[in-house]
């Protein structure tokens, strides 16, 4: 039975660097989250599928939007308050390309999600 608890153990061994590769490799698709903080969006680019979920979570005390477009030209496609630590707010995006947004409050904070 010694060699079964082994090779159990090279299994799970296994499949943690497994999981580790595909985690480092994660292709564009799969829900990415952006984490508001210290006034920055984080990461940024985010790079999705069409369709997949880009999760935005405020972590600074103070209400950020996030806001598609740039500041001097807003598209209107999404605008999403966050009003606190803890908030959440969620964007879909259907089509490829490259979607650059912003918060209303500090016209520097910008990001980009890019859909492929
Ligand atoms: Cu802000």
């Amino acid at each position: 039975m010694e060699s079964r608890r082994r090779w159990k153990q090279r299994a799970a061994r296994a499949a943690l660097a497994l999981g580790l590769v595909v985690m480092l490799d994660a292709p564009a698709g799969s829900e990415q989250g952006v984490t508001i903080q210290t006034f920055q969006f984080k990461p940024t680019p985010v790079e999705v599928s069409p369709g997949a979920k880009v999760s935005f979570t405020n972590q600074d005390d103070i209400t950020h939007t996030v806001t598609s477009g740039t500041p001097d030209s807003p598209d209107g496609r999404f605008s999403h308050r966050l009003e606190g630590k803890g908030s959440t707010a969620t964007v879909e995006l259907g089509k490829p390309g490259v979607y650059p947004y912003f918060c209303e409050r500090h016209r520097s904070m910008r990001g980009e999600i890019r859909v492929k």
